[in-house]
């Protein structure tokens, strides 16, 4: 059964007695990106981002405390995690003991239902769900701005998937301390008007792994793109047309800004040197056929993350017609429709 964010945390038990925690959280899609790190240490993006929050694709994890045990214990879909995702699990768990002041190893299971590194945002989902429940084994605070602020640590996207539907992450101020500069930067919900009903089309063209990591090929883009200030620029206003667009529920203004932003951010990759490409010549078949649904008069745009695959916005009353010419133009390619989702949150139903 679920239960609504919890807003106390569960403290550790004084004799290292085993909790248990599970949180599960869902990707969300940038509607304005995050693209580039002004300290990769600490997980400051360069501009803001604002994003949709999905109703598919949920990662649900597992914290459970192992007092006594020399090494955490991750494990991932049923499997050991390994490598870089290991590196990353374990190098969070740190610093949420650093910040709990206590040292127990833990026995983390983590059950991922997006199409891993595949441009869907399955870091965004894993480590806000991870936030919440290490947050909660570990006993820090559990407020979502300090969660969102925790998630930002391990991927910067999963800052904003500690929110339902539609948030901001604030890219936040440089020049201060570490802390001052931590605290400054985590997402918030933003207001989009009740009538606006949008859904997300998303084109599975490649489930595959990306050849390039997301973190590799921003870094690479900001230090070699000659396009990467003009959009760091061009985003700023990007987002206020954003926010008023959702404000008055026009879908047709945030289709065209979400559309032109990511493009853009795809332009700057495509200006890096070496220059980086997600597109696949099935990412273009799905772009033709949004500019062909244009034409015939339905509301429908694009976005694309750092994978070849293709999100379409539009209503949700034309989600199916949408969905149907996203299959003519990518041919045994899976296709889901996605809606605003939920929040991170705890579930209720741990033994202590
Ligand atoms: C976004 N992406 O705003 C952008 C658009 C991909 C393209 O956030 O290095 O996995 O862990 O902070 O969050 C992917 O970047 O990168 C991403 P890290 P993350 O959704």
């Amino acid at each position: 059964m679920r239960s609504e964010q919890r807003t106390a945390p569960v403290r550790p038990s004084e004799d290292g007695e085993a909790v248990t925690v599970t949180a599960v959280a869902h990707p969300n899609i940038a509607l304005v990106k995050y693209w580039g790190k002004s300290d990769e240490r600490l997980f400051l993006p360069r501009t803001d981002s604002l994003s949709m929050t999905l109703d598919v694709f949920p990662t649900t994890t597992r914290v459970r405390l192992a007092p006594g045990a020399e090494h955490d214990t991750l494990t991932f879909n049923g499997a050991p995690a390994t490598g870089e995702a290991r590196r990353r699990i374990a190098g969070f768990l740190d610093l949420v003991r650093e910040r709990a002041a206590l040292g127990h190893r833990a026995v983390v299971d983590t059950e991922n239902t997006v199409p891993t590194g595949a441009g869907l945002a399955s870091s965004a989902s894993g480590f806000a769900a991870l936030a919440v429940a290490a947050a909660a084994a570990y006993g820090l605070a559990s407020d979502a701005t300090a969660l969102s602020r925790l998630a930002r640590r391990g991927s910067g996207s999963a800052s904003r998937s500690i929110f339902g539907a539609f948030a901001v992450w604030h890219a936040g101020v440089r020049g201060g301390t570490d802390e001052q500069a931590d605290l400054s930067s985590y997402a918030e919900p933003v207001h989009a008007a009740e009538r606006f009903d949008p859904a997300l089309v998303i084109a599975v063209v490649d489930a595959g792994p990306k050849a390039l990591s997301s973190r590799e090929a921003m870094r690479r883009t900001v230090d070699t793109s000659p396009l990467y200030e003009p959009w760091a620029r061009s985003s700023r206003a990007d987002l206020a047309d954003m926010r008023a667009a959702l404000g008055r529920g026009d879908l047709d203004a945030v289709g065209e800004v979400a559309e032109r932003n990511a493009l853009g951010m795809h332009a700057t990759m495509l200006a890096a040197r070496p220059a980086v490409r997600y597109m696949s010549p099935a990412s273009l078949s799905v772009l033709d056929a949004v500019l062909q649904l244009r034409r015939e008069g339905t509301a429908a745009y694009v976005t694309m993350d750092a994978g070849p695959n293709v999100k379409v916005l539009c209503r949700r009353a034309d989600a199916e017609r949408v969905a149907a010419a996203v299959r003519g133009a990518a041919p045994g390619r899976a296709v889901h429709i996605a809606g605003p989702g939920p929040g991170a949150r705890l579930l209720d139903g741990d033994a202590r």
